[in-house]
């Protein structure tokens, strides 16, 4: 190897990594993370849908006289335990699942992660 390769290789080199640093600027964090609750009311999760990011939180209130609980289905990869009324239970939720309650099967919710990094930037790029 020559010098003139050298000289060049590290010119590629650091073209890259400004290029890198550039992108790294470009892309800022544009959101923070939400809260939602999902009330538990009337034996039902109300909204018994929910749309979210990656790392929102979600807070289950029980505002029943009742004890409920929130448990991940099929698998119950998570469960809140049973909640006496007026308690809560939070989540911070990396990916969708279906959910229900363990101790009244016919009570079910739904979260749906959607990072909408990319569709938002579609859009903005549409808009401007
Ligand atoms: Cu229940």
């Amino acid at each position: 190897m020559n010098y003139r390769m050298i000289v060049l290789k590290l010119g590629i080199c650091s073209i890259s990594w400004s290029f890198l640093l550039v992108s790294c600027k470009s892309t800022p964090e544009k959101t923070l993370p939400l809260k939602y609750i999902v009330e538990i009311k009337a034996m039902k999760f109300q909204p018994a849908e929910l749309i979210v990011k990656s790392g929102d939180t979600v807070v289950w209130v029980n505002r029943d006289i009742v004890e409920h609980d929130v448990t991940e289905e099929p698998g119950k990869a998570w469960t809140s335990s049973a909640m006496p009324a007026g308690a809560s239970w939070s989540l911070v939720v990396a990916k969708s699942a279906d959910y229900y309650c363990s101790i009244h099967v016919v009570m079910k919710g739904k979260i749906v992660v959607k990072d909408a990094k990319v569709g938002g930037d579609y859009l903005s790029q549409a808009l401007f």
